[in-house]
């Protein structure tokens, strides 16, 4: 991992804890970058928008592998007249648009929407959660230890970002963008250039825009669109525990980060509140469908909850603490995927979860960012609270009255609210009762493995999936990978389309009783490896077809008249996504997971280590066995790895 041994420090006095900074100011920040944090913005490259031809062709070679050559041969004649005609036009406005637009991405705009203007629930069907590896120091891993850490690491964190002393997020391709030099010479760069002068040292700075959105923010449901609203002013944390509602400064009135200690006696405070749960916890509204909670805030508003409201919209974050614990895998992803709905508040930029032995995970809204700014939080918080832990087991709370520092938060329900909040419960438990999970930890080979047959981790990873599916239905489905596109300024993700005729090829041919020999299985794997490849990296360079046809037909939207191609059967079809996937890398990541996007879907999160390999999946059991499908995952993957195996020693 990236923690070094010698840096962890082992079980310190609390009095050594305050005293390890360096100066009183390094205590308030978590890093201090002689670069900006939002040096490269300025000059960011723009998304581009694909040419129309490369869309459609992109597009049609996608459908290739879901259609048959009949239907095939309709949706290309439709895509080819839609490319001629309306798809020109709306193309030209779109890039006209764009135009006007230099400041943003084309996308930026149509995918707030998408988010913002849907009325389902964000519970499931936006939502997303990560948890945490445990702390790799003994007794650390315990609720109120880690959440006073987890508190003053993410105050150093938000504080740092404030201030713009947080390295900005750039991916090197080599090492010249991550030297010493290269920061004491790019801060001089002015920032209109920046981004031109790391290119030029191999480094490609990503957007910072969504970092303006992870603190002091939240979405609000409103009629018909949503909003998100950022404050960054307030210097309090929201804190939920048996569905009661805190507030606390983590900040003096100087904005200094006050005494660990004294946090700590805070959140030991709240966790020794004996309260009986409220009768009518206000966290469920937040699940429910958003024109409803929308209604139903306007009618806390008029009871007088305002204040009460914007407080809980401003505060850093939500801190959840749980009565419960999680005892495996399974019961960790529905905790922190959805948890009670008493517990949480969903709507909050996002929600840091510590269970009641200290297992901890963030779950968080979707709307305001994507997973590369969340992970940039979780990774600097994991590390901060791991290498330089402010309390320590043996630690005792400050000697204070909590409760002056402490407020509870209380609301004044009416009849209508508190019946709204009855049927809010009602609603939260019929919607995620049947979301089923389970999760495959693979052990037998990991990525050291596969380099070694120079077959690309994603690529297989994402193979065994198209290939498990085929296994248990026969057939192929609607395919997403997520991909970041924030090498662009303001981009967002694009769309992996990993369902190739490549992996349809090769998931027949593997299912085959008379399957051919190692080596031309091996063939045909390095053939949906190299496709796979390609398609990759286009998405990151925003040359995908996803987004550049998602943004045509909300244009088109627009007008009255909807060109044939998104009315085709086949569009719909490649869009019923069933088999939604998303990974991302990184020591401090134990578990992550999401729900399917459709009922008859998988909701597909894996991850890739040196030695092992790992799938956590959720589905609907009314159409799927999530159990059946990984099963079939699993075979698969021992397939592949045979040939590749006996391919390598057959070379
Ligand atoms: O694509 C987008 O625009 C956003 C996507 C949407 N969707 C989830 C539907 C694909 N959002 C993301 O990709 C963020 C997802 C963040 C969670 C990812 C979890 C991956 C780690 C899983 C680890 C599993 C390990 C299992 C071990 C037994």
């Amino acid at each position: 991992g990236r923690i070094r041994k010698e840096q962890v420090l082992a079980a310190v006095p609390c009095t050594s804890v305050q005293g390890r900074f360096k100066s009183s100011r390094s205590r308030e920040y978590l890093q201090e970058s002689i670069v900006p944090s939002y040096h490269f913005q300025p000059s960011m490259p723009r998304l581009p928008v694909p040419k129309l031809a490369d869309t459609c062709s992109r597009y049609l070679a996608s459908q290739g592998a879901l259609l048959d050559s009949q239907q095939y041969a309709e949706t290309a004649r439709i895509t080819q007249e839609f490319q001629a005609k309306e798809g020109a036009e709306l193309h030209k406005e779109l890039v006209a648009l764009n135009d006007q637009n230099k400041h943003t991405s084309y996308i930026s705009g149509p995918w707030f929407d998408m988010y913002l203007k849907s009325r389902q629930s964000v519970v499931l069907n936006f939502n997303p959660f990560i948890s945490f590896v445990d702390d790799p120091k003994a007794g650390y891993t315990n609720q109120l230890v880690r959440a006073t850490n987890f508190v003053v690491s993410s105050a150093r964190f938000m504080k740092c970002l404030r201030a713009e002393l947080l390295k900005p997020e750039i991916f090197h391709l080599g090492e010249r963008s991550k030297s010493k030099w290269f920061e004491r010479v790019i801060r001089y760069v002015p920032s209109s250039l920046s981004w031109y002068g790391a290119y030029m040292a191999n480094g490609y700075p990503l957007d910072m825009s969504q970092y303006k959105n992870l603190f002091n923010s939240t979405r609000i449901p409103r009629p018909g669109r949503d909003e998100i609203v950022v404050d960054n002013s307030a210097n309090h944390l929201l804190v939920i525990r048996n569905g009661h509602m805190y507030v606390f400064d983590v900040m003096d009135a100087d904005g200094n980060i006050k005494p660990a200690a004294e946090l700590h006696a805070y959140l030991s405070h709240i966790l020794s509140d004996q309260t009986p749960p409220p009768s009518h916890p206000l966290g469920y509204l937040t699940a429910e469908n958003r024109d409803t909670w929308a209604a139903l805030r306007q009618k806390l508003e008029d009871c007088g909850n305002g204040e009460v409201l914007k407080t809980v919209d401003s505060a850093m974050f939500c801190l959840c603490l749980e009565d419960s614990a999680a005892e495996d895998v399974d019961s960790l992803t529905r905790l922190m995927l959805h948890g009670d709905g008493a517990n949480r508040w969903y709507d909050k930029s996002f929600s840091l979860i510590v269970d009641r032995n200290g297992g901890a995970a963030v779950n968080f809204e979707h709307a305001w960012g994507d997973g590369v700014a969340v992970l940039r939080y979780f990774n600097e918080v994991f590390d901060d609270v791991s290498i330089s832990p402010n309390v320590t087991p043996s630690c005792k709370p400050a000697d204070i009255n909590a409760s002056q520092h402490v407020r509870k938060l209380e609301f004044k329900l009416d009849g209508a609210l508190q019946e709204g909040i009855q049927q809010a419960k009602e609603n939260f438990w019929t919607h995620v009762k049947p979301l089923d999970l389970a999760a495959l930890q693979y052990t037998k080979h990991g990525k050291n493995d596969l380099k070694k047959y120079k077959i690309s981790p994603d690529s297989l990873m994402q193979l065994a999936i198209q290939m498990g599916y085929h296994r248990l239905t026969g057939k192929s489905a609607g395919t997403y990978e997520s991909c970041s596109t924030a090498a662009f300024k303001h981009g967002r993700t694009e769309t992996v389309r990993s369902c190739t005729p490549e992996t349809r090829t090769c998931s027949l041919a593997f299912d085959k009783v008379d399957s051919a020999n190692a080596l031309e299985l091996r063939q045909l794997i390095q053939a949906c490896s190299d496709k796979h490849n390609s398609l990759t990296k286009n998405a990151a360079m925003g040359q995908g077809w996803d987004r550049h046809l998602f943004a045509l037909r909300t244009l088109a939207e627009q007008t009255s008249a909807s060109p044939a191609i998104f009315r085709d059967p086949a569009y719909a079809a490649i869009n019923h996504i069933i088999l939604s996937t998303s990974t991302l890398s990184s020591p401090a990541v134990h578990l992550g997971g999401f729900a399917p996007v459709v009922p008859d879907g998988f909701g597909i999160g894996y991850m890739i280590r040196d030695r092992e390999l790992g799938y956590n999946v959720t589905s609907y059991p009314a159409s799927h066995n999530v159990r059946d499908f990984l099963q079939c995952v699993e075979s698969s993957l021992e397939d592949l790895f045979k040939v590749l195996q006996e391919s390598n020693k057959a070379a």
